[in-house]
C-alpha cells in the first residue's frame, strides 16, 4: 500500500443488530486517536465525518425477517456512492461502523470502480444469512450473502443488479459461530472459510498467507472487512455479540501486519465496536491499533 490519502467515513448505524450501541463506534474509534496516529505514519487523512443515520427509536420494525430494511437500504445507498467517489478520487476508503450491515454499501461502492478486488472478512460469524435462513432478522448477519447476490432484492440491487463479489477471491477468517442453514449456504459457495480451528491448527501466519493468496489472485487489491467480534471478548469486550474462543490481540495484529506487508490492502471497514459494553474504550483502542498496523505501523 502506497503512503497516500486515507478517507475516513463514519457510519453510525445500529439498525442492523439487536443490541443498541454500535452507533457510537465511529466516535469511540476517533476518540481513541485514529486520525493523529495515521498522520504520524505519514498518511494524509481526510475525515469525511459521519453519514446521516436515523436512530431506531424514531423508526419502527415493519418486517421481523428484515428489520429496518428501508432505513438500511437508504443508508447503504448513501454509503455506496461515497465509497465509489473515494475510489474515483484515488484515495483509500476507511469505513468506521456501526454494525456490519454497512458492508453492503461498502462493497457495492467498491464494485462500481474499474478496479477489481478480493475480500477478506474477519468475523466470528459468516454474515451469509438470507431472508430464508436468518433466525434473527438482523441485517448485519446478511452482508456477505447480499454482496454475493443472495437475499432481499431491495438490498442486492444497491449499486446495480449484479453480484458484487468474486466468490473465488473471498475469504472469511476467524469463524466460530454460524447458523445451521447459513452454514449450508456458505458450503455451497466458493468462499473460503478459515475457522478458529484452522487458526489453532496451522496458525494465523499461514491462514493469512493463504487468505492473501486467494484474495489477491487476479485482482487489483484486497478489501478488509474487520468485525471486532472476531477477537476474543477478553481483549475486545466492547462488541455487540461477544463469543468466547476468538483470536488473540497479537494474532489480530499479526494478521494486519502481514496484510500491510503484502501491499494489497485497497480499502477497509472496521465494525461492531460497542462503547456501551466496552471497558474504558479498550475495544476502540484496539481497533485503532489494528487499523494502524494495517496501514503500515511497525513495532520496530
Ligand atoms: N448469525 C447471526 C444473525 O444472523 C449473528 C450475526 N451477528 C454478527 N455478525 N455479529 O457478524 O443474526
Ligand atoms: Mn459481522
Ligand atoms: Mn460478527
Ligand atoms: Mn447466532
Amino acid at each position: 500500500m502506497q503512503k497516500k490519502v486515507v478517507r475516513i467515513i463514519g457510519v453510525p448505524i445500529d439498525l442492523g443488530a439487536d443490541r443498541r450501541g454500535v452507533d457510537m463506534g465511529p466516535s469511540a474509534i476517533r476518540y481513541a486517536g485514529l486520525n493523529a496516529r495515521l498522520k504520524r505514519l505519514g498518511w494524509i487523512v481526510e475525515d469525511y465525518g459521519n453519514i446521516d443515520v436515523p436512530v431506531p427509536e424514531t423508526r419502527e420494525i415493519k418486517d421481523k425477517k428484515l428489520k429496518y430494511l428501508e432505513e438500511i437500504v437508504q443508508i447503504n445507498e448513501q454509503l455506496h456512492l461515497i465509497v465509489a467517489k473515494a475510489k474515483k478520487d484515488g484515495v483509500i476508503p476507511l469505513i468506521l461502523g456501526g454494525d456490519h450491515s454497512l458492508g453492503i454499501g461498502t462493497i457495492a461502492g467498491l464494485a462500481l470502480s474499474e478496479q477489481s478486488f478480493g475480500l477478506i472478512w474477519f468475523d466470528t460469524h459468516g454474515d451469509y444469512n438470507t431472508l430464508d435462513t436468518t433466525e434473527s432478522g438482523n441485517i448485519h448477519g446478511m452482508p456477505l450473502a447480499i454482496s454475493n447476490g443472495l437475499g432481499a432484492p431491495e438490498l442486492t440491487r444497491i449499486g446495480g443488479n449484479k453480484k458484487k463479489l468474486r466468490e473465488e477471491n473471498t475469504v472469511i477468517i476467524g469463524a466460530r459461530e454460524m447458523d445451521p442453514q447459513e452454514k449450508e449456504l456458505l458450503r455451497r459457495s466458493k468462499i473460503k472459510v478459515f475457522t478458529m480451528r484452522d487458526i489453532d491448527q496451522i496458525g494465523m501466519k499461514e491462514v493469512v498467507s493463504q487468505g492473501i493468496r486467494i484474495a489477491s489472485q487476479g485482482t487489483d487489491g484486497v478489501h478488509i472487512s474487520f468485525d471486532l467480534d472476531v477477537i476474543d471478548p477478553e481483549e475486545a469486550p466492547g462488541v455487540g455479540t461477544p463469543v468466547p474462543g476468538g483470536i488473540t490481540y497479537r494474532e489480530a495484529h499479526l494478521a494486519m501486519e502481514l496484510l500491510a506487508d503484502s501491499g494489497y490492502i485497497s480499502s477497509m471497514d472496521v465494525v461492531e465496536v460497542n462503547p456501551i459494553l466496552d471497558n474504558h474504550n479498550k475495544t476502540a483502542k484496539l481497533a485503532v491499533g489494528l487499523i494502524c498496523s494495517a496501514f503500515g505501523e511497525r513495532i520496530f
